[in-house]
């Protein structure tokens, strides 16, 4: 683990231009920040979310096509607390659908306070929790050949390159069969008003978020870098839809990471991309999945028709 971490970080910043892969920002210190960006009034992502779960909760039903009477294994990837998938988690509870919920995380600590909550609030509710790689947990399930549901919320898939993100889903097409659905979130190409501020916070918590990178280096592999001497710069232009996250060096300057043993010159302004956040629209789901096994069966949006639940059928 930590020699991948040593090595990308050392690939990145000998790249030109730099950069550093934005997995690297959820340390313990940048959970809790991320958590914090999710409740900031400019970041409208979580809630346009929660207002489709909340509000088109029978729509989803509907799209995934299942029955009350017919199992099926309702798979999460990167669960964190689940206050999105409870609002459907307590529909298909209170209409008595037969089914187990499979919360798949990295963080065994998150998936056991998820577990805690639901047993508490939803008793009836089946969770199984799997810790691990997405990948390797869907691998597992794949053998019980019970009808699946896989949801990818968050527009997390957009943190990825579209290539990238195409491979992504073809793999979790190969863990999937014919007749099952992939609820896919992803945040809609918008325009930069509403897009820039939600990565460019009033309270500066985005940009500590992005910063936390250089700490976790510093902690990590034994870094120097002085966050006073460098500043959170992200970018956001519709006519391209990606939010970008940069670094930016505010003075030349050289910085050491000894777990590396290298040394790195920065120029005064040289950035240093660490984030990409691509926003959707129809055409590029459908050139991303289309050299998968899925196709698109409904698309179901919040109120503001900011974001939106993209089902797939394999
Ligand atoms: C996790 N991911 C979908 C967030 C996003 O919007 O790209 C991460 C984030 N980066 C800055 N703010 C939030």
């Amino acid at each position: 683990m930590i020699e991948n971490f040593k090595n990308e970080v050392n690939k990145g910043l000998e790249s030109n231009p730099k950069t550093l892969p934005s997995k690297y920002f959820y340390d313990k210190k940048g959970d809790a920040l991320f958590v914090e960006i999710m409740n900031l009034p400019e970041y409208y992502l979580t809630r346009c979310e929660l207002d489709i779960f909340q509000n088109k909760t029978q729509e989803l039903v509907d799209a995934f096509g299942v029955k009350p009477n017919t199992y099926f294994e309702l798979i999460e990837l990167g669960a964190g607390d689940g206050t999105k998938t409870k609002e459907l988690l307590k529909l298909l509870d209170s209409e008595n659908y037969s089914f187990d919920y499979f919360p798949i995380d990295i963080s065994s600590n998150a998936l056991g306070l998820l577990e805690q909550d639901l047993n508490k609030e939803l008793p009836n509710v089946s969770v199984q929790t799997k810790q691990g790689d997405y990948f390797e947990i869907l691998a597992t399930l794949k053998d019980s050949k019970k009808p699946k549901i896989v949801l990818f919320l968050g527009s997390n898939i957009g943190n990825m390159t579209d290539d990238l993100a195409a491979k992504f889903i073809y793999n979790l097409g190969a863990n999937l069969q014919a007749g099952d659905k992939l609820l896919l979130g992803v945040d809609l190409i918008k325009a930069n008003e509403i897009v820039r501020p939600a990565y460019n916070d009033s309270k500066g918590i985005t940009a500590k978020f992005n910063l936390n990178l250089l700490d976790r280096i510093n902690n990590e592999l034994d870094g120097d870098f002085n966050l006073n001497h460098f500043k959170h710069q992200p970018e956001y232009d519709k006519n391209e839809g990606i939010a970008k996250s940069f670094i930016e060096s505010t003075i030349d300057q050289t910085v050491e990471i000894k777990a590396i043993g290298k040394t790195y010159k920065l120029a005064e302004g040289e950035k240093i991309h660490t984030e990409i956040s691509r926003k959707y629209n129809d055409k590029l789901v459908e050139k991303i999945i289309a050299n998968t096994d899925f196709n698109l069966e409904a698309k179901i949006q919040d109120n503001k028709g900011y974001f939106a639940d993209y089902i797939l059928t394999r």
